[in-house]
């Protein structure tokens, strides 16, 4: 049955992660898969968690079934996060997923259960996983213009000349915030012609948001987000608790459908969950419960924001000292586009020379595309860093 099946390559940020780590050198830098690591290169388990943790390990009832939707409670509180004072809250419901990639599965097999010839939109370039899922389920997948490589930054004229396009039968899938892998997010503006759109040619908006904290706070980060909620009939929302949580390994996420009634939510959350019947039936349901006592308490809120705003902060100093390091290095403002993207990602463009370059040379790992992850930087690296691309360049 096996003997047909060929070689196959798999993911190219999970296999460079492999490579980092078989690499003997002790100056290697690993700029690759998408995870927060602190100054130390340490990926450490949130206070808050662990205080979550502590409590849930104590308190912890049982391991018996939780239902098809996951934990109820904490598709509540995530509900409530996220579409809370919007006029969508009492419309929407939501599904517990393993992960935001549960959660975009769980949508795209929804998508293929209601409307199979639907063709969901990704922008050029997307997460790497978003085609793959989306075709998983039996979907078409076309893309629509984002990033201009020059300026690094997003072409909104072009994005929203292909969007003026669509109509019903298309989803568009929107990156929430500190996109990936450009980290050049659209501006509110971008948004508010996007829900103009929908409104009038009848597309569907799908938020996909994985880094709700990493860019300009949580609030800020939802924006765009909270606007079409307020704006348009029906919306679908994947999100994640891997990053602003750092419960990666944990695989908690939440999928989410706002519709034109609250019958309707939960009538789709039904048909959702026949679907995952079909899959993996019940998501795990440990991050769920640590998310849940996180965001149940005001203490442990509060210390979860300040560690998640340090992450964050972190993250931007780190680009400013970049941009800094660039200007006086090379004597120009090439490399300023690091400062203004959000979240962990850069997108440099640097081509497949250069990165093999940076790799046999300097140890320095960056994702094909030239996506480097700076939330694997350490700061005394950053000169290092700055050196090497110069170098390679030249
Ligand atoms: N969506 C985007 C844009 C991502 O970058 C990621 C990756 O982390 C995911 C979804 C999947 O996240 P998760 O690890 O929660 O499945
Ligand atoms: O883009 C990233 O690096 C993260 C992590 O198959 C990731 O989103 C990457 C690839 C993958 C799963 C997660």
């Amino acid at each position: 049955m096996f003997e047909t099946i060929p070689a196959k390559k798999g993911d190219s940020i999970v296999a460079l992660m492999t490579e980092f780590a078989n690499d003997p050198r002790t100056e290697k830098m690993d700029l690759g898969i998408g995870i927060y690591r602190n100054n130390l290169g340490e990926t450490p388990i949130m206070k808050a968690v662990m205080e979550a943790q502590k409590i849930l390990l104590e308190t912890e009832p049982t391991k018996a079934y939780q239902g098809l939707v996951g934990d109820v409670e904490y598709t509540e509180l995530m509900q409530h996060f996220l579409l809370g004072g919007t006029k969508a809250a009492d419309r929407a419901a939501t599904l517990h997923t393993p992960g935001a990639s549960g959660a975009l599965r769980a949508v795209a097999d929804l998508i293929a259960a209601t409307q199979p010839d639907a063709t969901v939109w990704i922008s050029n370039p997307s997460y790497v996983n978003h085609q793959p899922i989306m075709e998983r389920a039996g979907l078409k997948v076309r893309s629509y213009p984002y990033l201009n490589p020059e300026t690094k930054l997003v072409d909104e004229t072009a994005m929203l000349a292909k969007i003026a396009e669509l109509g019903k039968g298309d989803v568009l899938l929107l990156h929430g915030c500190c996109h990936n892998p450009s980290g050049a997010d659209i501006t509110l503006d971008a948004w508010q012609s996007i829900a103009d759109l929908a409104n009038k040619n009848g597309f569907l908006p799908f938020v996909d948001i994985a880094y709700q904290g990493l860019g300009d706070g949580l609030d800020e980060d939802a924006q765009g987000l909270h606007l079409l909620a307020n704006q348009v009939p029906e919306l679908l929302i994947s999100t994640s608790c891997s990053k602003n949580f750092g419960l990666y390994r944990e695989r908690t996420g939440a999928a989410m459908v706002v519709t034109s009634s609250r019958q309707q939510a939960l009538n789709t959350r039904a048909l959702m969950c026949e679907l995952a019947r079909g899959s993996y039936s019940m998501p795990p349901a440990h991050g769920a419960g640590v998310v849940k006592l996180i965001l149940q308490d005001d203490a442990l809120t509060t210390l979860w924001k300040q560690e998640l705003k340090e992450m964050t902060a972190r993250v931007t100093g780190l680009r400013s000292a970049l941009v800094e390091e660039f200007q006086q290095k090379t004597q120009s403002n090439q490399f300023d586009y690091f400062a203004k993207h959000k979240g962990m990602f850069t997108l440099t463009g640097f081509d497949d020379e250069m990165l093999e370059k940076l790799k046999a040379d300097f140890g320095i790992y960056i994702v094909k595309g030239g996506r480097i992850n700076v939330a694997g930087l350490k700061e005394h690296e950053v000169p290092k860093l700055v050196d090497a691309v110069i170098r390679c360049q030249s």
